[in-house]
């Protein structure tokens, strides 16, 4: 497409304003004239050619729009006779240039603003720009209108018309017809002809055209004639200058289609970005491989950003609200889906101060999600795995985990996410249980798998997520063993190993007092723990002391004790269990050893407390609560259930409806390449 600029006029209705120089190089506002304006929309747009008749001040003009340094290049057709005839006859002489091509026309003295000029370039079909709803000019142009279509042009149409400006878009088969036109008139005997308007010429072919009408409402797109004219748009064009966009980012990788959505908003006025925080990010999607202070800077160091905000939460309430935007911009891929709510409720916010949601069309370009992919293997991968528990840690105060023991179970804990008040919700970790391991190996969780197996469950589980380990350590092994398991840990990739105080046969805790448990000394248990701080060899693993008091009924003194000793000993973390509904041990608990221990993690697995919600754990200092083992025992009945029913059926039919469809689980699992 070309750009054609109508330039040839002598504008003069401006008075002084046009002695010295054409009227497209009046100044509109600071450093900005009505051509350098046009220009630049038109650079940005994409055109490259633009061919701009002229008449006086033709040098004038010639060098400035060449000092503006625009990537655009320029043919100029000189109009001789601009005293006598009118624009149709400069481009008759313009029309070389104009042969087979789009072309977007403007008259010289036209102020458009940008959301006007971009979204008129970007609609598809040959167009004349006008307003449905500003007043019938009694001068101007007007365009009758039928069905959409423009049937006439012209100054003295009043019925079913509507106020044009002189901005069109033709399609090249179009605008060649209008050509032809213009060639009919101006080669005429008569004179005359050559100082009408080109319009006259263009009524002739609309039969011919499907011209549409485009409504650019009550927004600018307005020529300056005179001075009064020059005051509206100048004023106009400062109250656009102030305008703001919102645009939120989540992203951690910068890609073209990042910077396109910048650029569609720096078009409408001063970005403001809001830049999502890492636990928000975390909540919905994944762990931002880039921490938030980063991504801030990121955008502040893209040109045309004004400001970057931190936004706290996936509602955009709070920021709405302190910075007013005049719009919104976002993909419309919000219209369906968790965003939903989100979408609905900036539409609400937005029209309770006449601020305006533009949406874009949103492509799942190919590259990007394969940039998306990358990004997850990054965070599969066991330097980045291992850390992150801590970090998590430090971003949201209270993490959970839920129970894996295989790569399908990996799988779920991985993908499952709620929705829900406008945020979303997923777990944050995955807790290796001794039990679950054992369990699905059809054996008692008394230490008998051994390490190299439950290693190997960690792989599985390793190989299709990204999200941190939590591993049930049992007892730890004897202390010279444990320094070798905390550093095969670290190498999985693993962030967490919990050791219980307990020796001899280890059997589960849910049993309680009904087996015979040994706790092993503090000093024994002490010892361990300082063996594997000491064999660590990476600064982000983690080691948590299990206190089985409470359990083996040993009552909270000999807890606290213990506790206080295993953090003194150089423990990360301290896990409390309990096997009693009420969770009142729990508390008193959590509250006397935060009395005196601010900073070392709580761990709880409240599988028999499980009446408290995840806030009230938080409230009171529980860093982390684990989901120790219900994924496996929703497992065992709904598989029991189905064996018992096609042996009593003696076929399969009738547990049908108990069955997932297997191209269900199949898009669990994602296909690697
Ligand atoms: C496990 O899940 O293996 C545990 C937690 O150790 S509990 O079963 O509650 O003892
Ligand atoms: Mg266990």
């Amino acid at each position: 497409m070309k750009a054609l600029i109508l330039n040839s006029g002598k504008g003069s209705r401006m008075g002084d304003l046009t002695k010295t120089h054409p009227k497209c190089m009046t100044e509109i506002a600071s450093m900005e004239t009505i051509i350098s304006r046009q220009l630049r929309q038109v650079a940005e747009q994409g055109i490259s050619e633009v061919i701009i008749t002229t008449g006086p001040f033709e040098e004038k003009l010639i060098h400035y729009v060449e000092s503006l340094g625009l990537p655009l290049s320029y043919t100029f057709v000189r109009n001789p006779n601009y005293e006598n005839t009118n624009y149709i006859y400069s481009m008759y002489l313009a029309k070389k240039y104009l042969e087979n091509t789009d072309i977007l026309l403007l008259h010289g003295d036209l102020v458009v603003e940008n959301d006007v000029f971009f979204s008129f370039c970007e609609t598809e079909g040959s167009l004349m720009a006008g307003s449905k709803t500003k007043e019938l000019p009694e001068k101007d142009f007007k365009a009758v209108v039928e069905n959409d279509r423009i049937k006439k042009i012209g100054i003295s149409y009043f019925e079913q018309a509507f106020a044009a400006q002189p901005l069109y878009k033709f399609e090249k088969a179009d605008f060649g017809k209008w050509i032809s036109a213009i060639v009919d008139f101006c080669e005429s005997e008569e004179e005359a002809k050559r100082s009408l308007y080109a319009e006259e010429a263009l009524n002739t072919v609309l039969e011919d055209i499907s011209l549409h009408f485009y409504d650019v409402g009550n927004k600018l797109c307005q020529e300056v004639d005179n001075p009064d004219d020059l005051a509206v748009v100048s004023n106009i064009l400062s109250e656009i200058k102030k305008r703001t966009v919102y645009i939120c980012f989540s992203t951690d990788i910068l890609h073209n289609g990042h910077l396109a959505l910048i650029k569609k908003a720096k078009r409408l006025g001063r970005v403001i970005v809001g830049v999502l925080k890492d636990e928000v990010i975390a909540s919905y999607k994944r762990y931002p491989l880039v921490p938030f202070s980063e991504r801030k800077a990121m955008f502040e160091n893209i040109a045309g950003v004004y400001q970057v905000v931190e936004q706290n939460s996936l509602s955009y309430k709070e920021n709405l609200e302190k910075y007013r935007p005049d719009y919104v911009l976002h993909g419309d891929n919000w219209q369906v889906g968790f965003q939903k709510p989100i979408r609905e409720e900036v539409c609400s916010i937005l029209a309770s101060y006449g601020g305006k949601l533009i949406e874009l069309p949103y492509h799942k370009e190919e590259k990007y999600a394969e940039l998306e992919k990358r990004t997850k293997a990054e965070l599969s991968m066991p330097d980045v795995r291992r850390g992150r528990l801590k970090k998590e840690l430090e971003l949201k105060g209270l993490v959970t985990a839920m129970e894996a023991h295989d790569g399908l179970t990996g799988l779920i804990v991985e993908q499952t996410k709620v929705y829900k008040e406008g945020g979303a919700h997923q777990f944050d970790a995955m807790w290796v249980s001794s039990l679950c391991d054992s369990t699905a190996k059809g054996k008692p969780d008394i230490e008998l798998v051994d390490m190299s197996s439950r290693f190997r469950t960690i792989e599985d589980i390793t190989e299709v997520t990204t999200k941190p380990i939590i591993f049930d350590g049992d007892t730890g092994g004897i202390k010279e063993h444990f320094i070798y398991t905390v550093r095969s840990l670290e190498r999985l990739g693993v962030s967490m190993v919990i050791i219980e105080d307990k020796t001899g046969l280890k059997k589960n805790s849910l049993f309680g007092t009904e087996v015979e448990q040994t706790q092993e000394s503090i000093e024994a248990f002490s010892e361990k723990i300082r063996a594997g701080k000491h064999a660590q060899r990476t600064k982000d693993f983690m080691i948590c002391a299990r206190i089985e008091s409470l359990i083996l009924e040993k009552g909270m003194e000999d807890a606290l004790e213990r506790a206080f000793a295993f953090r003194k000993a150089g423990a990360d973390a301290i896990m409390i269990h309990s096997r009693k509904k009420d969770p009142s041990e729990i508390f008193s608990f959590v509250e006397r050893f935060r009395e005196k221990e601010k900073d070392c993690y709580i761990v709880v697995v409240p599988t028999s407390f499980n009446s408290v919600k995840e806030e009230e754990f938080k409230r009171r200092g529980v860093n982390v609560v684990i989901y120790a083992n219900q994924l496996m025992r929703a497992t065992v009945p709904a598989i029991q259930k189905a064996a018992t029913l096609i042996l009593e059926k003696e076929r399969a039919e009738e547990c049908d409806s108990m069955l997932m469809p297997f191209q269900d689980i199949i898009r669990l699992i994602p296909e690697e390449d």
